[in-house]
């Protein structure tokens, strides 16, 4: 069987490709989650996407990762900032998680330099936009094998 990883995008990531390509580039949710499904293939691993913009939804998303995924991709957008309830779901989870911001965090506000997910996560891809999400599920392999 190969391992699934649970890829989990948080709040107003649904509206990727119709606002601000400037920041977040011009790919939909659904262009990113198609490249995520193809390169897990190559990888031989499956995902399991999933977006919402609910802290309660994404908090039941971890634990549900905990019955059968082997990893989790995480964007959990602006909560990364605020969200110590993530932070704490993510800890009752075992395997590797990998955080993802499709912007360089840490050259915009103040308010976006410090992420609570980062103590928990094993790797923290920032800036490199889409493509990002690709780079986690190479390092995700790697971890797995
Ligand atoms: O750079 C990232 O991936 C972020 O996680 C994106 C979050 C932001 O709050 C974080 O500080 C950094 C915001 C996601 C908003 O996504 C949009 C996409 C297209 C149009 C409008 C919003």
């Amino acid at each position: 069987m190969p391992s699934q990883i649970t890829l989990l995008n948080g709040p107003n990531l649904n509206l990727l490709g119709q606002r601000q390509p400037r920041i977040y580039g011009a790919e939909t949710l659904a262009d990113v989650e198609g490249a995520c499904a193809a390169r897990a293939a190559e990888l031989g691993l499956t995902v399991d996407c999933h977006q919402s913009n609910h802290e309660g939804d994404l908090i039941d998303l971890i634990h549900a990762a905990r019955n059968g995924a082997a990893g989790i991709v995480i964007n959990a957008g602006a909560y990364t900032h605020t969200s110590v309830a993530i932070l704490d779901a993510l800890n009752a989870f075992d395997g590797p998680v990998i955080e993802v911001h499709i912007s360089n965090v840490h050259a915009r506000e103040a308010l976006r330099h410090h992420s609570h997910i980062s103590a928990r996560a094993d790797a923290v891809i920032v800036g490199c936009g889409t493509q990002g999400y690709l780079f986690a599920l190479d390092r995700m392999a790697t971890l797995l094998g």
